[in-house]
């Protein structure tokens, strides 16, 4: 009898084991590990720039059905406005800084393609820019892979492609990871995957946002900026922004209603410095570090991110009103890093 209940009592073990999977991260034992070897070829792949779930923040893009997702967006350089009176030629995802927003979830296939076209926008600039096209290769935090192969870089004109798979929810960052990979930061090549888990985020969410945090290092030079390395490495931001732009929710500011839920994914994309991210006039009812729903918090004045840090962060609007949010580091929310909710 006593072996009978040994034999059932390993066997149900075996059984809670396999059902709660991979026991020593806590997610699925579905993960996938690597992938097939990136190929680089010397042409652009197609005359679009961009593809797949992607959106500029604060849109969040829509999820898209399949087990595998194409997604493509291209770097080139361009003139970029940080603030009234504030461009500089910027190098760019997908046309923008910071670049899309891609969402996918847990399981699901990323099949990457990017061209570096640094070399045909160039075409369209006056001289004395003096900007060169330039290298440039991009790092998925949500992926795991062979860095040496996947994160490489290339040339101007050539493409880049290969595939991976998001095994952890959350909010990741991507960025160029080319030597000198602060410089490429500070130049604008950052952007934020957000990863659903495979069932969804828990609960429901009236209105979402997704805002990436990023600091400019900036010097004039003739009519335009450029981004400044030895600012940079002294940490020394002369601007630091949501989404790309100084203080643009509060001038176009974001509309919610009194009563909702609020969730924001909000990214630290650095390069240096961190968040202390608050919203004036309520509380954050649940924080999600890094993005992933067994990292709970509940109830904080304001969630502290360091550089290449996530989270998905929610709150209800107690009332109509002005909600403004900031970087409660002051400094940065004088630098630009403040926005507001209208609450009708
Ligand atoms: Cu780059």
């Amino acid at each position: 009898m006593k072996h009978i209940l040994f034999y059932a009592h390993m066997a149900l073990l075996f059984l809670l084991s396999a059902c709660s999977g991979n026991k020593n991260s806590g997610e699925p034992s579905s993960q996938s590990y690597g992938s097939p070897k990136a190929i680089v070829s010397s042409q652009p792949d197609s005359a679009i720039h961009s593809k797949g779930p992607l959106a500029f923040g604060p849109d969040v893009p829509q999820l898209r059905d399949g087990d595998t997702i194409d997604v493509k967006f291209d770097v080139t350089h361009e003139l970029f406005q940080v603030a009234r009176a504030v461009s500089f030629v910027a190098w760019m995802y997908g046309g923008s800084v910071p670049g899309p927003v891609l969402h996918v979830k847990v399981g699901q296939t990323i099949r990457f393609s990017m061209t570096d076209r640094s070399n045909d926008t160039m075409k369209n600039m006056t001289l004395q820019m003096n900007m060169m096209p330039m290298p440039h290769s991009i790092d998925f935090h949500a992926a795991m892979v062979n860095p040496e192969d996947k994160y490489r870089s290339i040339n101007p004109g050539e493409t880049i492609q290969f595939i991976w798979t998001a095994n952890y929810p959350g909010v990741f960052m991507y960025h160029c990871g080319t030597p000198m990979v602060l410089m490429h930061m500070i130049y604008g090549m950052v952007g934020m995957v957000i990863v659903e888990p495979k069932e969804g985020y828990p609960g429901k969410a009236d209105r979402e946002f997704a805002i990436v945090q990023n600091e400019f290092y900036l010097k004039k030079q003739g009519d335009v900026y450029i981004p400044d390395t030895s600012i940079a490495r002294l940490k020394q931001p002369s601007f630091v922004t949501f989404n790309g732009k100084v203080g643009q929710y509060v001038i176009n500011p974001l509309k919610v209603k009194a009563g909702e839920r609020i969730r924001l994914y909000l990214l630290n994309a650095g390069p240096n410095n961190a968040t202390s991210f608050h919203v004036i006039g309520t509380i954050l009812d649940k924080v999600w570090l890094d993005g992933n729903p067994k990292n709970e918090l509940v109830g904080l004045q304001s969630v502290f991110l360091g550089p290449a840090s996530g989270a998905v962060i929610e709150f209800v609007i107690p009332e109509k009103g002005r909600y403004t949010f900031v970087d409660h580091s002051f400094a940065d929310a004088d630098m630009g890093a403040m926005g507001t909710l209208v609450a009708e």
